[in-house]
């Protein structure tokens, strides 16, 4: 069974009345912070690390880490809710704004997607749409310490409007297309956009749900 369809046919958790709000339909609410990725964690030596804008742009770049620290830095405090049905309220990041980074250098998009490239050969698309935000960040720091490597040490996308895989760790690449194009779990049977207030959660029909396939795996 692939992933989708096991997340699919977990069951429905009952939603505090009063959270409503915040909490978007099918979500529970957690205070730890699982960990949920495809392969290994990256090891990284930060002499060789970069950060590459490229694809449909007027000039690529490519950034080495200490460009980025060099940028206006931005702290957000947001809510994140992941597809496998956890939400975790208040967590505070600091990083470079995605619209900062594009307006520092002076990169200019031809296009109105883009891809995500993070270690190893993952992939998220997102409309440039939903980047062009001011709580869209690069982050490097959670609650005012480096990210863990589990968590995406030493960057990772957070869009937080969305569902938590559309923020990818260890990102390396940006990478601006023509046409919105799959990434690795919209390949897979998640949806193409991902808002968790609509519930995006899959492509095509929707089956019932969880099973807290997110309470089994790490936190950190
Ligand atoms: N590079 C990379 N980024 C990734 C993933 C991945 O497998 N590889 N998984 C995504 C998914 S499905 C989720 S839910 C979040 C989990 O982030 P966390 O481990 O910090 O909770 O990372 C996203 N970013
Ligand atoms: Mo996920």
């Amino acid at each position: 069974m692939s992933k989708a369809e096991r997340i699919k046919r977990t069951r429905v958790p009952v939603v505090d009345p009063s959270l409503v709000e915040r909490l978007p339909p099918g979500q529970v609410l957690t205070e730890r912070f699982p960990v949920l990725h495809e392969g290994e964690v990256p090891v990284y030596d930060m002499a060789t690390w970069t950060l590459k804008i490229f694809g449909q742009v007027d000039k690529e770049i490519t950034l080495h880490y200490e460009d980025l620290l060099k940028l206006p830095q931005t702290t957000i405090t947001r809510d994140i809710h992941c597809v496998t049905r956890w939400s975790r309220f208040d967590n505070t990041f600091t990083g470079v704004r995605f619209i900062d980074l594009i307006k520092e250098l002076g990169v200019t998009p031809k296009s109105g997607y883009v891809m995500l490239h993070g270690d190893y050969d993952y992939t998220t698309n997102l409309a440039l749409s939903d980047l062009d935000r001011e709580d869209v960040l690069l982050a490097h720091s959670l609650d005012g310490e480096p990210l863990t490597a589990k968590h995406g040490y030493p960057l990772r996308f957070i869009v937080p409007h969305l569902y938590f895989w559309k923020s990818v760790k260890w990102v390396r690449g940006i990478e601006f297309i023509d046409e919105n194009q799959p990434g690795f779990w919209e390949q897979n049977g998640f949806h193409m956009n991902g808002d968790p207030f609509q519930e995006e959660r899959f492509s095509g029909e929707d089956l019932e749900i969880p099973e807290d396939e997110w309470e089994k795996k790490d936190f950190d």
